[in-house]
Parts: structure tokens; sequence; C-alpha cells
């Protein structure tokens, strides 16, 4: 049974010995931060903050920072639960016979059932606040590390509609709070909600859109903003998969977008076309701060809310935190479908220092010329895979996820002038390396076992291991030999 909301999973993980309450009252200005560092770099639980200074709403962090509690999100033992289920959908068949048609229904039926359900009302409607009533510090909105421009809003959906074709986003934008009714809106240059923003104000340049974000809900739902799926397909669809229902989704007050029915706090409202404004800096997960940027405007106009919410967030900074194992769910759940694309990929690790963008390992089953390289130019052209970095193809036998024989075996295999490229292209909007804003160069290493057809003419070695023969005889004397 999918989680009915955001306070029956922190049941759950009270349950589960996964969450804490803490009854002290502590300032979400910096100290709730610190506290939640020295437990998350304990691997410790869950956060439940009763008492943010100057807020009656409680406030849950770290609800999705270790795999298993990913796991209890999405109610499976293992991630590649998620992973296989995801594998049956894309293997479904074009039916032979009648009989296979017959067979397939229930998997259609089960599919067709993931579609979000308008419904009239949720507990989202309990409390209604319109215009000068609405009040964001209300909320115990963190201010997480000390350079920060203010206090920024961390685990949003924020919800827009395309202007052109109607269709719904969701994504995971943090919003800086100005004052009580505007907040900054940080969608970077390639994300979905900017461009809808960009092709609106093509449309109408001193127009505006309708912009509604709802905070807390449901585990699935919650985690939807920030799944790297396509343009146009809606997250809200994809929630539902994961949680095996649909997500009830109710008409918003004041516009025409919906949002979850069971959100904990939504808010409102519309960002102008022609407004900017400097956003930042912000302690960000690549565990130095974002710098100043100029970035749109949320107007508040509504806040809808549970009777007594919950108010979810989470701190990034230096790795590993709590997005490490939110993106590490969605690397595991998501490789079925980049091995359907790419069938030669065994496997994928992004490693929690690489902070998703700036390194990938990919192991490849090479079978022609060149085929490291047609696979780095595949993960630079595929979504938010762009982004990367640097990429290390290396072959289906390397344990990637174990470091160790990674570095080793990819240090081997190179002859760097021979084996790195440098490609230009799309940078992530945090990296502040790169020569400009959201541009810049990448870098990709073929550390696979270079072949004759690429030129390479010189024999390569094996790797050494000890016969079975020879283990067999020692393991025959071993304790005779009292080592
Ligand atoms: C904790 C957290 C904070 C994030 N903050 C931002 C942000 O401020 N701006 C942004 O563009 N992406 C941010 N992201 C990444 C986006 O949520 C992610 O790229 C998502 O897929 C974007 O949705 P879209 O593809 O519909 O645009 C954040 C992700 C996480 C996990
Ligand atoms: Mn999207």
């Amino acid at each position: 049974m999918a989680y009915r909301d955001l306070r029956e999973f922190v049941r759950k993980l009270e349950k589960e010995g996964e969450l804490t309450r803490v009854r002290t009252e502590v300032d979400p200005i910096l100290e709730i931060t610190e506290v939640t560092q020295r437990v998350t770099r304990a691997n410790g639980p869950a956060l439940l903050f009763e008492r943010p200074r100057g807020s009656r709403v409680p406030l849950l962090v770290n609800a999705f920072g270790s795999v298993r509690r990913m796991c209890l999100a999405f109610e499976v033992g293992a991630l590649e639960e998620v992973a296989g289920r995801i594998r049956g959908f894309l293997d479904m068949q074009s039916p032979a016979g009648l009989l296979d048609k017959i067979k397939m229904l229930p998997k259609l039926a089960e599919l067709g059932s993931f579609f979000p359900k308008t419904v009239k009302t949720g507990d989202c409607k309990e409390t209604r606040r319109h215009g000068d009533d609405v009040n964001l510090f209300d909320f115990p909105i963190l201010k997480c590390w000390p350079q920060d421009g203010g206090r920024f809003i961390t685990f949003p959906l924020v919800f827009t509609r395309n202007p052109e074709t109607g269709k719904r986003n969701v994504g995971m934008y943090r919003m800086q709070v100005y004052d009580e009714r505007t907040t900054g809106m940080h969608w970077q240059t390639q994300k979905h909600g900017a461009e809808h923003f960009r092709r609106a104000r093509a449309a109408n340049p001193d127009g505006r859109i309708p912009v509604a974000v709802a905070i807390g809900a449901d585990p699935a739902t919650a985690l939807a903003g920030m799944l790297p799926i396509p343009p146009d397909l809606d997250e809200m669809m994809f929630a539902g998969f994961l949680r095996r229902d649909a997500v009830e989704m109710v008409s918003c007050e004041t516009n025409d977008l919906e949002v979850p029915a069971n959100a904990e706090i939504v808010l409102e409202g519309y960002v102008n076309l022609n407004e900017m404004r400097t956003e930042g800096p912000f302690g960000d997960h690549t565990g130095f701060y974002s710098l100043e940027g100029e970035f749109p405007v949320f107007h508040v106009e509504c806040v809808t809310h549970k009777k007594e919410p919950i108010y979810l967030t989470t701190v990034v900074g230096p790795p590993p935190q709590e997005d490490f194992y939110m993106g590490y769910a969605v690397e595991r759940v998501f490789l079925p479908v980049m091995k359907m694309q790419y069938p030669e990929i065994v496997d994928v690790a992004m490693p929690a220092e690489g902070i998703f963008h700036n390194l990938m390992i990919v192991a490849i089953r090479k079978s022609y010329p060149g085929h490291a390289r047609k696979i780095m130019n595949a993960i630079w052209s595929l979504g938010q895979a762009m982004f990367t970095k640097v990429i290390v193809v290396v072959d289906h036998d390397v344990d990637i996820h174990n470091f160790s024989e990674l570095v080793w075996k990819t240090l081997c295999a190179l002859d760097p002038e021979r084996d790195v490229q440098f490609v230009f292209g799309p940078m992530d909007s945090l990296d502040h390396a790169a020569r400009m804003q959201d541009y810049g160069s990448k870098m990709g290493v073929d550390a696979t076992r270079k072949w004759a057809s690429e030129g390479f003419t010189r024999p390569w070695p094996d790797e050494i291991r000890m016969d079975e023969l020879t283990k067999a005889k020692i393991d025959a004397i071993w304790k005779t030999l009292a080592l």
C-alpha cells in the first residue's frame, strides 16, 4: 500500500528505528544544519525537529539519507527491485496471438493505474491564506551555511506548464526567501522550468507564468522533482509508477495548475517574465558555495497547508550528503533504461566525490573499434548526463564499485595522449571551474583494453591469477601449514 502522505512515512521511519525526534529548541539559522551534519557524518537517522526556533511547524530532514531509507521510501527490499519493475515494462513484447494479448492486459491495466488522478479536494487545503496573510516566515526555512545569501526552501516541487504544449513539469529547484511573499526561482539554464520560462517570455516578454510549489508529500511524490526524465514526460506519472498508485492532484486556488492533494504545504503564485533578481550565494552540494547569479522571482499569492504541516527540507554541502542517496537511487533505478538504449553498458557508477556531474564510470562489453568513445558521446547526449565532466570507460570485467580496483586498472590501461579526449558542451550551472557559466570542456578517458583494430599492435598482457589446480592443492594442505 502506497504511503498516504509524508507523516505516514515519518511513522514508518520511526517504527523502523530510522527517525529521531529532537525536542529541544534549535534555530533553523545554521544550528539545524550543524546538528544534521553531525548526525549524517555518523550515518545517523532522519531527524524531526519538533521545535525549530521561531516557528510552530516541525521540520523533517535527512529523511532519505541512506540506502535503507530510500528503499523504505519506495517500499522495496533493494533498489534493484524498482529497476526490475522498469525492465519488466521495457521488455514488453508486442503480442503475437490472442493469448499473448490477454496475458498482457493486467500489465497494461497496471500501467493505466499510474496516471495522476484529479480529485476535488485534499488535506493540503485544510488551511488557506491569501495576499497579505501570506507569510513564508511561518515556516522554519533554513539558512544552511554561514555565507548563504539568506534562507532557502531546499526541497520544493516546482510545478509549471509548458506554454506551448500545456504539459506539466515538476522540478526540484531551491528557492531563496527574499521576504514574506517573495522568493528566488533557481531553475538552472538547461532545466525544464527554465525552458518553460523562456518559451513564455518569447511569446509575451512582459507577461507572467503561473507557478505552484508543493513542499512535502508521500516519499515517491516528494522525490519526483529530482528525476532526470525527458521534457513533457509527467513526473507525477512517474511518481505514480514508483508508489504503485496514482498520485491524487487538486486544483490550485488561484491558477489552473494542479498540486498533489496530500502535500504538506502549497505555495501558489507567479513568475514575472521580465523580472530577475540576484540569487545566492548558497552552500551547495559541490561542497563549495554557488556564487550569486541572476534568476527569476516567485511571487506568492496564496498558501494552503495541512492543519499541522510538517516542513520537509534537506541540507546540501560537502559530499556525501542526503542528496547522494537520492542520486544513487536514481542511478540504480534508471540503469535499465540506459541499458535498453545502450545494451553494451554493463554497469555505471557515480562516486559521491564526483557529485553526480563530475564523474561517471561506465563498464562496457566492448565489441568494435572506438566503442568506448561511442559510449562517451552517447552519455554526453543523454538528458542530464550531458553535464558529466569526466567519463571513464572500462571493460566489463572491472568491478567499478570497487574504487581501488577501478583506479588500478584504469591507470594501467592508459596511454594518456592516445586515450584521453576533450569535447566542449553544456556544463552544470554549479561548475565553478568552467571557463564560462554553463559552458566548458569535458574529458573522456578510454580505459578499455586496446585492440589491433584500434591501431594497438603490441600484445596486451593477461591479468595475474593463480590457476585452480594449484589453489586446490594448497587448500588441501592449508591447515597443516598452520599459517
Ligand atoms: C536537494 C536538491 C536540490 C536541487 N536544487 C536545484 C536547483 O536549485 N536548481 C536546479 O536547476 N536543479 C536543482 N536540483 C536538480 C534538479 O532537481 C534535477 O536536475 C531535476 O531533474 C530537474 O527537473 P527538470 O528536469 O524537470 O527540470 C536539485 C536536486 C536536489 C536533489
Ligand atoms: Mn522535467
